[in-house]
C-alpha cells in the first residue's frame, strides 16, 4: 500500500541510529537477527522466549540491493508452527488475555505506538535494507503503521455490543467475543504495514495470534514483534515463526486449533490456503492483490495526471498491490501523455533505497526480477511496443542488486497477459478509450477488483465511473491514499473480507446473541 503523503528526504546521515555502525550497510545489532556467517539464529518468538528453530536450520536474509547478506534467522518448520500455535492456544483458552479490559487493550497498542515512533528512524532503515525500499518509504510506513495502531486503540471499548428490541419479558443483547487464535501470513513487499493491518485490530478485539512473515523479509516482523512485548502484551499472545510458506505457513491454514486465517499475498498461494482452512471451516481473509485501472479523461492537467500515473505505477517499484498498473488513456490525450510520461519515466533514478534521490529501489529477489523479465518479455511477444524501460540499469554500481527500469507499453490490448496479469513490478500498461462507457468496461474487465483511479475535471462523471467501477477502492483525482478507518479489500479474486476501518475489526470479533427470558414459566409444550 502507500500513502500519498510524502515528506522530504532530509538528510541521509543516520549516524545517530541504534547499532548502525555505517549509515545503511548493516541492521541494528539485536538479538533475533544473527549476524551474517552464524550458523545460528534465535528469531522465532513462541511463549514470550526467543528461541531457534527444533531442527537448528538458518536462512540467509539478502540485501535485494546487492544480494549480500544482510542477516540470518531461524528457518522455522512445522514444528515450530505447532509450538507456537500451542502457545497461542494456552494463552487463549486460559481465558487472562480476554480478562483484560478492552480499555488496558486499548492502552496497549497505544504503547506500541509510541514505541514505533520512538524506533521510527531504526525501523525505517530495517525495512528499507530488507525490502529495497527507500527509507522515505520505510518512514512512510513506520507512521502509517503507528496510525493504524492508535486508530485501533480508538476503537477498543469504544463498542461493547448492543441491546436488541424483544418482547416483553425479554432481554436480548448482541455482544462481541475474539475468534480466538488467529493465523497471519504476510507478503514481503510492505511487512510491517501488513502485519499492523491484522495484529492491532486482532490484539484490540482479544485474540491470540502465530504470524508467518514472508521468508525473505522477517526483519520488521521480529522488531514489532519485540516491542509489544516491551509494551506489555502478555507471553502466548504474540508468537512468531519464521520460515517458509510451505512448511512453517501451511501448518496455520490445516491445524484445527487455530480459527482464523488472515493472509495477504499472491493469488495461486491465496488458493491454496483457501483449500486447506476450509477443512477445518476456519474464518478467513484474504487480500490477493490486483490489476488496477487509472483512466485519465482528456479534461484534465496533464502535468499534474502524469505526475500521479508515474506515482502510481513506479512506487516501491511498482511492488504494490493497489498499484496503477494499468493506465486507461482517452484518445485525444493519448500521445501527449505517453510521450511525457515515457519521459519522465526513463528519468526516475533508481538505485539504493538507501541512497538520497532514488525513487525505486530493487525488486525484492532475483527470482521476482526474473518473473518480472519474463512478463516484459511476454509483453513483447503479444505486440505490446516499450516506450521506456523494459531493461535493467546499465549503472555497473547496481550490476549485483535486482534492479529494473521503469517500463512503459503502448499499444496494449485488453486481452493482453501484460494487461491482465499481476506483473507485480515497475511495469506499465496504456490502453486507448474514447467514450466513457468504454473507459468503465475496460476498468472492469479484470478478474481482480482491489483498487483504480480516475481522473477528470468533470464531478458528475468522476462520481458515475466511480459508482461503475467494481473495485474495493476508487480513487477520484489522486491514486493511492487510505486511511486507517477506511476499510480496505477486494472485490473479486482480489481477496475476501476487509481491513482497516471498523469492518477490519469485525474480521477478529465473533457476534454472539444473549437472550435472557425474564420470568420463565411452564410452557406445557408436551400438551
Ligand atoms: O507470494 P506468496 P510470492 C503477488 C505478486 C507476486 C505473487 C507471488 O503478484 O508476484 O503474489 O509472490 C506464504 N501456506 N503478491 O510467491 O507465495 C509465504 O511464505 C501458507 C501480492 O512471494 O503469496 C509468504 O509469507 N503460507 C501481494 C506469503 O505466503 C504460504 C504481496 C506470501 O507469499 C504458503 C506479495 C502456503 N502453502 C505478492 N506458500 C499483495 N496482495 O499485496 C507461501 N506462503
Amino acid at each position: 500500500m502507500r500513502l500519498g503523503r510524502v515528506e522530504s528526504f532530509v538528510s541521509t546521515n543516520l549516524g545517530h541510529v541504534a547499532g548502525v555502525s555505517e549509515p545503511y550497510v548493516t541492521l541494528p545489532s539485536v538479538p533475533y537477527l544473527a549476524p551474517p556467517g552464524s550458523a545460528t539464529a534465535g528469531s522465532l518468538y513462541i511463549d514470550g522466549r526467543w528461541r531457534e528453530a527444533r531442527n537448528g536450520r538458518v536462512r540467509e536474509i539478502l540485501n535485494p540491493a546487492d544480494g549480500s547478506v544482510l542477516t540470518i534467522v531461524s528457518e522455522g518448520g512445522r514444528a515450530d508452527t505447532e509450538d507456537a500455535i500451542a502457545a497461542a492456544r494456552r494463552a487463549f483458552d486460559s481465558g487472562e488475555w480476554r480478562r483484560v479490559s478492552e480499555d488496558e487493550r486499548g492502552r496497549l497498542l497505544d504503547r506500541i505506538a509510541d514505541l514505533l515512533q520512538r524506533d521510527r528512524e531504526e525501523i525505517a532503515v530495517m525495512e528499507s535494507l530488507d525490502t529495497g525500499k527507500t527509507i522515505e518509504e520505510g518512514r512512510i510506513d513506520v507512521d502509517d503503521v503507528t496510525d493504524v495502531f492508535r486508530y485501533y486503540a480508538g476503537l477498543a471499548g469504544k463498542d461493547a455490543g448492543r441491546l436488541v428490541s424483544a418482547p416483553e419479558g425479554v432481554h436480548s443483547k448482541v455482544v462481541y467475543e475474539p475468534v480466538g487464535v488467529c493465523g497471519m501470513i504476510t507478503p514481503w513487499n510492505y511487512p510491517l504495514l501488513q502485519l499492523s493491518w491484522k495484529m492491532a485490530p486482532a490484539l484490540a478485539a482479544g485474540n491470540t495470534m502465530v504470524v508467518k512473515p514472508s521468508e525473505i523479509t522477517p526483519v520488521t516482523t521480529a522488531k514489532l514483534v519485540e516491542l509489544t512485548t516491551e509494551a506489555g502484551v502478555p507471553a502466548g499472545v504474540v508468537n512468531l515463526v519464521t520460515g517458509s510458506g510451505p512448511d512453517a505457513g501451511a501448518p496455520l491454514s490445516e491445524h484445527p486449533d487455530v480459527d482464523l486465517i488472515s493472509f495477504t499475498g499472491g493469488l495461486a498461494t491465496g488458493r491454496r490456503i483457501m483449500a486447506a482452512a476450509s477443512e477445518t471451516v476456519k474464518k478467513i481473509a484474504l487480500e490477493l492483490g490486483g490489476k488496477n485501472p487509472n483512466i485519465i479523461f482528456p479534461d484534465v492537467d496533464l502535468d499534474t495526471a502524469v505526475d500521479y500515473a508515474l506515482a502510481a505505477a513506479f512506487f516501491h517499484s511498482g511492488q504494490v498491490c493497489s498499484a496503477g498498473a494499468r493506465l486507461i488513456v482517452h484518445n485525444d490525450i493519448h500521445d501527449a501523455f505517453t510521450t511525457e510520461l515515457a519521459r519522465r519515466a526513463e528519468a526516475i533514478r533508481v538505485g539504493r533505497g538507501q541512497d538520497q534521490d532514488v525513487r525505486c529501489g530493487p525488486l525484492v529477489s532475483a527470482e521476482h526480477r526474473a518473473k518480472v523479465e519474463a512478463a516484459v518479455a511476454r509483453g513483447v511477444e503479444e505486440g505490446a511496443r516499450i516506450i521506456a524501460g523494459g531493461r535493467r540499469p546499465d549503472d555497473p554500481d547496481l550490476a549485483q542488486g535486482y534492479f529494473y527500469r521503469p517500463t512503459v507499453f503502448v499499444d496494449c490490448e485488453r486481452s493482453m497477459d501484460i494487461v491482465q496479469d499481476e506483473v507485480f513490478g515497475p511495469v506499465v500498461t496504456v490502453e486507448r478509450f474514447e467514450t466513457e462507457r468504454q473507459a468503465i468496461e475496460l476498468g472492469n474487465d479484470t478478474d481482480y477488483g482491489l483498487s483504480g483511479g480516475v481522473w477528470t475535471n468533470d464531478t458528475a462523471r468522476g462520481e458515475r465511473v466511480a459508482a461503475a467501477l467494481r473495485h474495493g477502492t476508487i480513487w477520484i483525482n489522486d491514486f493511492g491514499p487510505y486511511f486507517p478507518g477506511a476499510e480496505w479489500g477486494g472485490y473479486g479474486r482480489s481477496g475476501i473480507g476487509r481491513e482497516l476501518g471498523p469492518a477490519g475489526l469485525d474480521e477478529y470479533r465473533e457476534a454472539k446473541h444473549v437472550y435472557r427470558n425474564l420470568a420463565p414459566e411452564p410452557q406445557r409444550w408436551f400438551g
